[in-house]
C-alpha cells in the first residue's frame, strides 16, 4: 500500500479486526498514531501483560536479570539455578564484549554455569545441587562474587536462593575465605517481560554490591556509564571517545564490567544513563543514597552523541574540558561527512521499522534520520510509559526532590572521602536549572507525527505491517529475522547487530550507514522466486533435458 496517513491509521483498524473483541479492545490501547504534541502526549499502555496465545517479541524476567544486567560483568560467577536451557541461552549470544585489562584478570564470560536441574530435582527440591555447585564452581575459580539467578521452577518448587547465597556466603566466610555470595529471584514468569528482571538485578546489586569499596579511581571528570552493555563493542568506542576528552569512566553497568566497578560506583561524580529503561533504578538509588546526580546520554547517531558529550562538558563546566570536547567532535567529522556524502544519495528517502527491547527503537531513529530514511513503525517490547513519552509526562516516577535526605544517610565510616556528591539543595537546583539534565525526549516526541506507535508488537501485526508497507529495511531480533526474510524484506538484528558493530559513536555511525546502505541497496531481495516460479514453462523445459 502507499504511505499515507490513511494507509497508517485504517491499518489498526485492519488488523485489530482480526481479534476476538476483548483482545481487540485490550491491543488497541498499544497501538496509535503518532500525534505528539508536547505535553499532551497521547496514551499507549506500555508494561502489560501480553495476552496469552500471542506470539509475543517479548523475553522473559530472568533473560532480562541475569542475561541482561549481571551477564556482561567479567568476575562474577553467575551461577543459573535451572533447566540447562535458561542458562544456554543466556550465554553469549546477546554479543556482549569483554576485554580484561590485564593478562591475569579474571573472565569468566566463555564459561555457562548452570545447576542443570532435572526431573528429580524439581521432585525432591534442588537447593542441595546449588549449594553443592557453588562449592564446586569455588574450588575451580576463586572468584570474589557469585550470583545466583532462579529460573520459572524454581519459583514453582520454592527452593530459596536467598537463603542457599546466605548460608554458602557463611560457610565460604567461616573457612577464611572472601567471598561475596548474593542470590536474584528473577524467576521468568515473576514480570510481564524482561523488564521485571532489569529492577531485580538493579535492587540486588545496589543493596550487596554498590558501596562496598574504597577504591577510588583517579580522575578529574570522574563517571560511571550506566545501561551500556557493550554489544558489538559499543562500549569500547564510547570509552575511547570519553579517555580522549580527559574524562575518567570510574565504573560501567555493566558492558565489560567488574565486580569492582559496581563496588565502587558510589565515589563517582555523575552518573550517565544510555539504557534508561534497564538501569534508571540503579541511579535514582545513588542519587538518593550518595547524591550522584545523573543525567542521560545517547551514543547511537552522531548528533546525540554531540549533544551527549557537550552535554557532560557542559554539566563540569570546566571550559578546559570543553574545549577538548569540541577538539575531538572536530576530529570525528570529517570521516562522518566524509561516509555520509558516499551512502546519502542511495539512502535517502527509504523507510524503516524498528521493534526492539527498550530503548534501542528510539535511539537507532537518530541514525536513519541522519541517513534521510523515515521511520515508519516502531515500537519498544518491554519499556514504559516514560520511554515512548518522555520523562516529563509522568511526575509520578520523578524522585520528590524534598524527599532524598542524603546528608542524614550514614553513608560511609569515612565521611570525608564519602560525602555526597551533591548536597540535597544542589540536586534541586539541577532539576530546576531547566538545562535538560533529566527530560529527555521519549520515543513518541522524536518520531515523526503520523508514523505508528506499536508496543509489545507479535508475530502477526509484523507480518501485517510488513506486507502492507514493504519498508526498505526492518529491525527487529533473532526471532523475527527469518520471517521477515522470508517476505523479501532485509532486516538488520538490532540486539547482537547480526554478527556487525561497533555502531556507537562517530567510528558506529559510520559503520551502521554503510552497513545499511549494503542492505537497502543490494539486488539479492529481487531473486527470491526461482526463476521456474515465476515462469512455469521452465519447468517443462528443465524436465526435457
Ligand atoms: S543491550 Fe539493552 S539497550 S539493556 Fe535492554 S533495553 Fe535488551 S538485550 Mo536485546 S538489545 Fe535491547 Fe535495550 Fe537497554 Fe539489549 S533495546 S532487548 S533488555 N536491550
Ligand atoms: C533477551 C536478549 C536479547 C534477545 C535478542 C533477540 C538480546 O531479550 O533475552 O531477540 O534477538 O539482545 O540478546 O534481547
Amino acid at each position: 500500500a502507499e504511505i499515507t496517513t490513511e494507509s497508517l491509521a485504517s491499518f489498526k483498524e485492519d488488523v485489530l479486526k482480526k481479534y476476538p473483541p476483548k483482545v481487540a479492545r485490550k491491543r488497541s490501547k498499544q497501538f496509535l498514531l503518532n500525534e505528539f504534541q508536547g505535553e499532551d502526549a497521547p496514551l499507549i499502555e506500555a508494561n502489560v501483560r501480553t495476552i496469552p496465545g500471542i506470539i509475543t517479541m517479548r523475553g522473559c524476567t530472568y533473560a532480562g536479570c541475569k542475561g541482561v544486567i549481571l551477564g556482561p560483568t567479567r568476575d562474577i560467577v553467575n551461577i543459573t539455578h535451572g533447566p540447562i536451557g535458561c542458562g544456554f541461552y543466556s550465554w553469549l549470544t546477546r554479543r556482549n564484549q569483554t576485554r580484561p585489562d590485564t593478562e591475569t584478570s579474571e573472565n569468566f564470560i566463555p564459561y555457562a554455569f548452570s545447576t542443570d536441574m532435572n526431573e528429580n530435582d524439581i521432585v525432591f527440591g534442588g537447593e542441595k545441587k546449588l549449594k553443592a555447585a557453588i562449592r564446586e564452581a569455588y574450588a575451580l575459580f576463586k572468584p570474589k562474587a557469585m550470583a545466583i539467578f532462579a529460573t520459572c521452577p524454581v519459583g514453582l518448587i520454592g527452593d530459596d536462593v536467598n537463603a542457599v547465597a546466605r548460608d554458602m556466603k557463611q560457610e565460604l566466610n567461616d573457612q577464611g575465605i572472601d567471598i561475596n555470595i548474593f542470590a536474584f529471584s528473577c524467576e521468568g514468569y515473576k514480570g510481564v517481560s524482561q523488564s521485571a528482571g532489569h529492577h531485580i538485578a538493579n535492587n540486588q546489586i545496589f543493596t550487596h554490591v554498590v558501596g562496598t569499596s574504597d577504591t577510588v579511581v583517579e580522575g578529574k571528570y570522574r563517571i560511571n556509564m550506566l545501561g551500556e552493555y557493550n554489544i558489538g563493542g559499543d562500549a569500547f568506542v564510547i570509552e575511547d571517545l570519553m579517555h580522549r576528552c580527559g574524562i575518567t569512566i570510574n565504573a560501567t553497568f555493566s558492558g565489560n564490567s567488574t565486580y569492582d566497578d559496581f563496588a565502587r560506583a558510589h565515589t563517582a561524580d555523575l552518573n550517565c544513563i544510555m539504557c534508561h529503561r534497564s538501569i534508571n533504578y540503579v541511579a535514582e538509588m545513588m542519587e538518593i543514597k550518595y547524591g550522584i546526580p545523573w543525567i542521560k546520554v545517547n551514543f547511537i547517531g552522531v548528533e546525540s552523541t554531540i549533544k551527549s558529550m557537550r552535554k557532560i562538558a557542559e554539566y563540569f563546566g570546566d571550559q578546559e574540558l570543553k574545549d577538548k570536547v569540541e577538539q575531538v567532535i572536530a576530529e570525528e567529522m570529517p570521516a562522518v561527512d566524509a561516509a555520509l556524502k558516499d551512502i546519502k544519495p542511495r539512502t535517502e528517502g527509504k523507510t524503516a521499522m524498528l521493534f526492539v527491547g527498550g530503548s534501542r527503537a528510539h535511539h537507532y531513529q537518530d541514525l536513519f534520520r541522519e541517513m534521510g530514511m523515515t521511520t515508519l513503525a516502531a515500537g519498544y517490547e518491554f519499556a514504559h510509559r516514560d520511554d515512548y513519552e518522555g520523562r516529563k509526562v509522568i511526575p509520578s516516577i520523578k524522585v520528590d526532590a524534598d524527599s532524598r535526605n542524603i546528608e542524614e544517610l550514614d553513608v560511609h565510616p569515612d565521611p570525608e572521602l564519602f560525602k555526597p556528591r551533591k548536597s540535597a539543595e544542589e540536586l534541586k537546583a539541577l532539576d530546576e536549572c531547566g538545562f535538560e539534565f533529566k527530560d529527555y525526549h521519549g520515543m513518541m516526541p522524536d518520531m515523526k507525527p503520523e508514523s505508528l506507535v506499536i508496543d509489545d508488537l507479535n508475530q502477526y501485526e509484523a507480518d501485517e505491517l510488513v506486507k502492507k508497507f514493504r519498508p526498505d529495511v526492518f529491525c527487529a531480533g533473532i526471532k523475527e529475522k527469518f520471517s521477515i526474510q522470508k517476505m523479501g524484506i532485509p532486516m538488520k538484528q538490532l540486539h547482537s547487530y547480526d554478527s556487525g558493530g561497533p555502531y556507537a559513536g562517530f567510528a558506529g555511525a559510520i559503520n551502521f550507514y554503510q552497513e545499511i546502505d549494503r542492505l537497502v541497496n543490494t539486488k539479492v531481495w529481487g531473486y527470491m522466486k526461482a526463476p521456474w516460479q515465476k515462469k512455469p514453462e521452465l519447468v517443462a523445459s528443465y524436465a526435457w533435458n
